[in-house]
């Protein structure tokens, strides 16, 4: 098992869940589903009881959508750690329902980031964008109201949406898991920082959904569980109401395809550039986070 004691390179991730894959092959499945713009895989874990019922619902969880934010990952790596070494303990939360982990969407900038101080600031992808400027970002690339407010058409800028929805191979691979999972999926969680926020839709408008209050219990039992942990406060909450309008989402787009439930989880701040938490203050971050994670899982599971 990975441990909380520093960051881990895309390398070493993907390593880690295909190792778990040969360990455990009656319950743990992975699965190559794209490439980036530098050619890299991208991977999924699924976790199941290894019961192979077909058409169980599904928690789809990613990570690593900016490529900075390096507790993202961490997160999502956790999570995978807790649901295979520790599986009899969520024995309830896997009897319906499979994990679909995506530790690290943006693995052309993730692996950019950990190059040298210089570069550990970048958020984008790494396709170029103009003569000048490379990278958009892929939670502005998204095909649900791709390009409005929000979301910046200068490839230069930090917001960039892209020259077109889906211009990025991580953002596809991100809309077909989502659209593969679109009937049975009942939450979709992203993994950014900084918060601490749990996000519910939408974040394209300041409208709410009809079902906020769905959104609104689970992403409360996240809030209590966390709090009765650690003391932290999440701020919950509407995107758009909560930190800002920010079309052409992830999240957004989930939402809108068919989950229920879609949440983006902004863990907290931490190091000099609040985006940088030092390696000491993972294990107690991504700790705290698998409470709240889980106690989402264990609302939608109740709820749906
Ligand atoms: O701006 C973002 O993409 C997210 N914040 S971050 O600091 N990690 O970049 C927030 C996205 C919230 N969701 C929507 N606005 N749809
Ligand atoms: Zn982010």
């Amino acid at each position: 098992r990975l441990g909380t004691e520093r960051y881990y390179t895309h390398d070493e991730i993907t390593q880690y869940i295909e190792n778990l894959a040969q360990l455990y092959p009656d319950r743990v499945f992975i699965r190559t589903v794209g490439r980036t713009y530098e050619g890299r895989w991208l991977k999924t874990i699924k976790i199941t009881n290894g019961d192979r019922r077909a058409n169980k619902n599904v928690i789809l969880v990613d990570g690593g959508f900016h490529a900075r934010e390096w507790i993202s990952p961490a997160a999502a790596v956790y999570a995978i750690g807790e649901l295979v070494e520790n599986y009899e303990t969520y024995a309830d939360l896997l009897l319906d329902y499979d994990w679909v982990i995506l530790p690290v969407v943006n693995a052309d900038g993730y692996v950019y980031t950990h190059l040298n101080e210089d570069t550990r600031m970048w958020r984008k992808t790494r396709q170029p964008s103009s003569e000048s400027c490379i990278g958009t970002d892929p939670n502005r690339n998204f095909d649900f109201h791709w390009n409005e407010e929000g979301a910046s058409e200068d490839p230069c800028a930090e917001t960039y949406a892209g020259p077109k929805a889906f211009s990025e191979p991580e953002a596809v691979v991100v809309r077909d898991l989502i659209k593969s999972y679109a009937k049975v999926g009942k939450m979709y969680l992203t993994l950014h920082s900084y918060g601490p926020y749990i996000l519910y839709p939408w974040g394209w408008t300041l409208d709410v959904p009809d079902t906020v209050e769905d959104l609104h219990e689970v992403a409360q039992a996240g809030y209590e569980a966390m709090f009765n942990a650690t003391g932290v406060e999440y701020e919950i909450g509407p995107s758009t109401e909560v930190l800002y309008v920010a079309a052409g989402a992830s999240d957004d787009y989930a939402f809108n395809a068919g989950f229920p439930i879609s949440f983006t989880m902004e863990l907290p701040p931490g190091g000099q550039h609040l985006f940088d938490p030092p390696a000491s203050d993972i294990d107690g971050l991504v700790k705290e986070a698998w409470i709240g994670i889980l106690a989402m899982a264990r609302k939608v599971v109740e709820k749906y």
